[in-house]
């Protein structure tokens, strides 16, 4: 197997039914890799027209060929889309890299984990059942049976192309769904990339579909009465307007969303710790991950401490290349996005934030969209920095006096994504992982993600869960069955049973 990392400027079409086809209208666009503002592949802009095409074509594979594989079956051939991934991980990862401007040593390790989404749905794809369910009369047996839902839409960002597709793809492959994928028109790549690994791992035609196009085409997608259950990861407004459209058909929902993260540091924490967790919060990946821990939640006594030594960390951070292996700071994804982040510190600084470090762009890397990491202190709630996500490499610091306004500044937000917990003080620790409103709360780490663990938000970041057994629930329908065992004849028909 091999994946494409080179020139020539490749021209991809939409992958329908296990063939590559040019868009219906003939429209194309072009993707920018952020690092040097240039265009580096040509990608089919879906009109409504592909859209019901990949739909008809997953519907077909749904009813027809998929649903003769039994659960077994569907597991392995998840397990031999994890080999092939693996087999090609590093040039998956230099493909991201050159589409979204994230470090290619932090592509390349998602892409190490990669096949472990793949390897987990495998081994759960035969175990998905219903249950046996006792009822009062003894005669009747009742039981339920867990079905696939048929076909899924899925919509992903730009930010972890391929992982975030995971998310989706192997469960809703595990439970029996076949699905058709719309990535981010920033970055595409990597998931057409996919698709040859998804037919050399043997996945029949129109299992699989992916559809490229911007928010018109994930639009249409979420839009289209064939499809029977929507998986969106995104930012909150978008995730609104897909949840909308999904629910004029009455399509079931999953949406990833965004999120204002805060991260709790106590007095008593080992303050090295805490310094590298907020580093690896907000300022790793550029700030571009749903999870970012955004605001620094400091207890007094080491406020101005935890700041210089952030700030200290922060000031020998490596911006570059995000292809050279010692960059730790790469550009951000588009040259809308940065202008975006720029505007949101504009705002801070007119709202009296203190500014630390940062807030422009870095002198001396003029032509990829980059910009310096920034912290701004003493940011009060009533602030947008406080408020919004920004989701670019910006950190807010404000302090607390005791736990209780530690808990109270952070649950003042309409988000509810993940929260990070700095103290050796173990209570502490617990007492208030329970009280913190956040769909992830880590405890002495920050941005650790499994295969295993549920993940997904509450309140703007969302609704339903990713991951774990628990995601089996959203790609699955229960059905409740009732047999009569009993020979004895008929009895009154006027009375329920
Ligand atoms: O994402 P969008 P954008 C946040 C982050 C960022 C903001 C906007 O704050 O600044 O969102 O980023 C498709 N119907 N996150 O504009 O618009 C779109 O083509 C259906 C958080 O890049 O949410 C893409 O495939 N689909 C985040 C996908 O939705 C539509 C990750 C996401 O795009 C659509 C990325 C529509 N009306 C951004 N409009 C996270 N949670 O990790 C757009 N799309």
């Amino acid at each position: 197997v091999s994946v494409s990392t080179e020139r020539p400027f490749k021209r991809y079409g939409h992958y329908i039914g296990g063939e590559w086809r040019r868009a219906a209208t003939e429209e194309t666009f072009e993707s920018v890799n952020p690092a040097t503002g240039e265009a580096w592949y040509q990608a089919a802009q879906g009109g409504d027209a592909d859209v019901d095409r990949a739909v008809r074509a997953a519907r077909a594979a749904f009813e027809g060929v998929w649903s003769e594989h039994t659960p077994l079956q569907r597991g392995k051939l998840l397990r031999n889309l994890g080999d092939l991934i693996a087999e090609v991980g590093d040039d998956l990862a230099i493909v991201e890299t050159r589409d979204n401007g994230k470090l290619i040593r932090e592509m390349r390790g998602q892409m190490r984990s990669l096949p472990e989404w793949f390897y987990y749905f495998s081994g759960a794809a035969d175990k998905i059942h219903g249950e046996t369910i006792p009822t009062p009369t003894r005669e009747i047996l009742n039981y339920t049976l867990r079905e696939p839902v048929g076909v899924v839409g899925a919509i992903t960002p730009w930010n972890s192309p391929l992982l975030l597709t995971a998310l989706k793809l192997a469960p809703a492959l595990a439970a029996g769904n076949t699905i058709v994928i719309k990535p981010s028109e920033h970055a595409s790549a990597s998931i057409l990339e996919l698709m040859p690994l998804v037919e050399r791992a043997g996945f029949p035609p129109g299992v699989v579909n992916a559809i490229t196009g911007d928010g018109r085409t994930g639009h249409a997608l979420a839009a289209h009465p064939g499809v029977d259950k929507v998986a969106f990861t995104g930012g909150t407004e978008t995730g609104r307007r897909v949840g909308v459209a999904a629910m004029e058909h009455l399509a079931p929902i999953t949406l990833e969303l965004g999120g204002k993260s805060p991260q709790l540091v106590f007095s008593d924490a080992d303050l090295d710790a805490a310094t590298f967790g907020i580093i690896a919060g907000v300022f790793a990946a550029a700030g571009q991950t749903c999870v970012a821990g955004s605001r620094a939640l400091v207890q007094h006594s080491v406020y101005e401490e935890v700041i210089d030594r952030v700030a200290e960390r922060t000031e020998r951070i490596r911006i570059g290349d995000p292809l050279e292996d010692d960059t730790e700071l790469g550009p951000l994804a588009f040259k809308e996005h940065r202008e975006r982040v720029a505007a949101h510190v504009a705002v801070a600084e007119s709202e009296g934030g203190r500014l630390v470090l940062g807030g422009k762009q870095p002198p001396g890397l003029d032509q990829g969209w980059f910009y310096e990491p920034t912290i701004f202190a003493d940011l009060s709630p009533r602030m947008s920095l406080f408020r919004n996500e920004v989701f670019g490499p910006v950190l807010g610091v404000l302090p607390f006096k005791d736990e209780d306004e530690a808990v109270e500044i952070a649950n003042d937000t309409r988000y509810g994504l993940a929260a990070g917990i700095w103290t050796q003080n173990l209570p502490r620790a617990h007492r208030v992982a329970a009280k913190l409103r956040a769909g992830t709360v880590w405890i002495n780490t920050y941005r650790t993600l499994a295969p295993s663990s549920p993940f997904g938000g509450f309140g703007d970041s969302g609704i339903g869960k990713e991951n774990g057994l628990e995601v089996l629930r959203e790609y699955t329908r229960l059905k409740s069955v009732w047999v009569n065992t009993s020979s004895a004849p008929p009895g009154d028909p006027f009375v329920l049973r």
